[in-house]
């Protein structure tokens, strides 16, 4: 069975959609992330900087949204998440992948901690600005992340861009997002995972305090 270590209102979070939509059987391990004293060292022969998501399926650990993504989604292709590899859906499917986390999220967290004055070819993730005008672009050229239909790809877009835009409200309020996100809609397996979650973050003890000084 599939052991998935995960820590509610994460980037794992995502991967906790994407299982739900592959409807498999899976064993759910809490990773606290947030508990006092850090994770458990022994976490770190799972993942190598103690953070989650992970993966074990068959004795084989995945670690990286993307990896694990494009490695659960090509194991179960009943679940049609995945375009074939001779499909000319599988590069834009496999680069925006890729791109969320290796160019969208650095972007992301270099902009919210105040880092904005670099230039492009000065880190691998280059500008913040080309990165918001790419996915308009790709978003007003195609209605899902790889082409016309929902994928994979979709699971990591849809989360990245309603966390970074309408939580944390660093990503700006571009029409052509939040029409996809309408597109996308409440789809039931996402609709489970967020109910999980947002179960698991109640026994979370560093949530319930946070959420205790929020009402005070
Ligand atoms: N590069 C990793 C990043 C995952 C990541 O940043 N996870 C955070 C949660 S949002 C984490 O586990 N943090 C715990 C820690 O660093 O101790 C991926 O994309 O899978």
């Amino acid at each position: 069975m599939l052991k998935f270590y995960h820590a509610p209102w994460s980037r794992s979070s995502s991967i906790l959609w994407l299982i739900e939509e592959l409807g498999i059987d899976y064993e759910l391990v809490h990773v606290d992330i947030r508990a006092e004293g850090g994770v458990p060292e022994d976490y770190r022969r799972i993942q190598p900087n103690k953070k989650v998501p992970a993966i074990e399926y068959n004795g084989v650990v995945v670690t990286e949204r993307p990896a694990i993504t494009i490695f659960l989604a090509d194991t179960f292709p009943e679940a049609g998440l995945a375009p074939a590899l001779t499909d000319p859906d599988r590069g834009p499917y496999l680069s925006m992948i890729v791109y969320l986390a290796s160019v969208l999220d650095p972007c992301i967290t270099m902009h919210a901690k105040g880092y904005t004055s670099y230039e492009s070819n000065d880190h691998a993730f280059g500008l913040f600005d080309d990165m918001v005008a790419y996915l308009e672009r790709v978003l007003s050229e195609r209605p899902y992340a790889a082409g016309n239909r929902f994928t994979a790809a979709d699971v990591q877009l849809a989360s990245s861009l309603q966390f970074t835009m309408n939580i944390i409200g660093i990503l700006p309020k571009k029409p052509v997002f939040q029409e996809y996100l309408d597109r996308i809609g409440e789809r039931p397996a996402a609709v489970r995972a967020s109910q999980k979650d947002a179960e698991m973050a109640a026994h979370v003890p560093a949530l319930q305090e946070f959420f205790a000084q929020m009402n005070k």
